[in-house]
């Protein structure tokens, strides 16, 4: 049996079977996209619920995983060399997936590249701008009531954010190509949310991005998608 006494964060969440990989995580967009990932590798995990409405995410012990307090976080007890390893930043959970598994993510090297260019997009681009939207436009609306500044400034940016990916979808089946990536995991999820999430698919014309909806639709389509969205349950 793997030990994990070495990670803090197993003295407040502990595993029930060690030997698996550890998710710490909430079906927010960035918390699916690792259980989406992990649901498409047919890789085993134990998830334990991060309530970061109540900010457990700031303790010592998440710390101890993720120093930047935020979820999603993971422990692999059969890392490099056979060791464990934690691992937090969604994006570099999925490298790190896709590569312990030869899945998601091509081994031709431009093809490889062109995937991470669009992983580091969602990275750098539409998780943050996107999340900036949802908190002025849902979250933070009553703050900014006199102000309409922060929301236009965000919807505007998300939106040409949306055209990049309806320009590059116009081309390609999925983000990166013919193959579905973790380029797709990572950001499909962000794009289904301003409509699940903030009920803003009238206010930002989401129907003005067709290809977009379409490949949101087939990738919603996976049963893998189906299943990580709803890890840990939102009940
Ligand atoms: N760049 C990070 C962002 C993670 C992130 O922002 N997570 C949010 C939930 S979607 C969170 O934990 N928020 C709690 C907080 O900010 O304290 C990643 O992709 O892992």
């Amino acid at each position: 049996m793997a030990d994990l006494s070495a990670f803090p964060i197993t003295s407040r969440w502990p595993a029930q079977n060690p030997d698996i990989i550890q998710l710490y995580s909430l079906a927010t967009p960035n918390g699916v996209k690792v259980s989406i990932a992990l649901e498409e590798l047919g890789l085993p995990y134990e998830t334990h619920k991060i309530d970061i409405g109540t900010d457990v995410q700031k303790t010592p012990e998440f710390l101890s995983l993720n120093p930047n307090g935020r979820i999603p976080a993971l422990i692999d007890p059969n890392g490099p060399g056979g060791k464990p390893i934690g691992l937090f930043e969604s994006g570099a959970i999925l490298v790190y997936l896709a590569e312990k598994t030869g899945k998601l993510l091509p081994t031709d090297p431009r093809a490889r590249y062109d995937a991470l260019c669009w992983l580091f997009f969602q990275m750098g681009g539409v998780g943050p701008m996107f999340g900036q939207f949802g908190h002025f436009f849902k979250y933070a609306a009553d703050k900014v009531a006199n102000n309409p500044y922060p929301e236009e400034r965000y919807r505007n940016e998300a939106r040409r954010l949306l055209g990049v990916l309806e320009t590059q979808l116009e081309k390609t089946r999925w983000l990166a190509g013919e193959d579905y990536s973790i380029a797709d995991i990572a950001t499909f999820p962000w794009v289904r949310g301003l409509d699940i999430f903030y009920g803003a698919k009238d206010h930002l014309k989401l129907a003005e991005f067709p290809k977009v909806a379409a490949w949101v639709e087939a990738a919603m389509a996976r049963p893998a998608s189906e299943k990580g969205f709803n890890v840990p349950p939102r009940t």
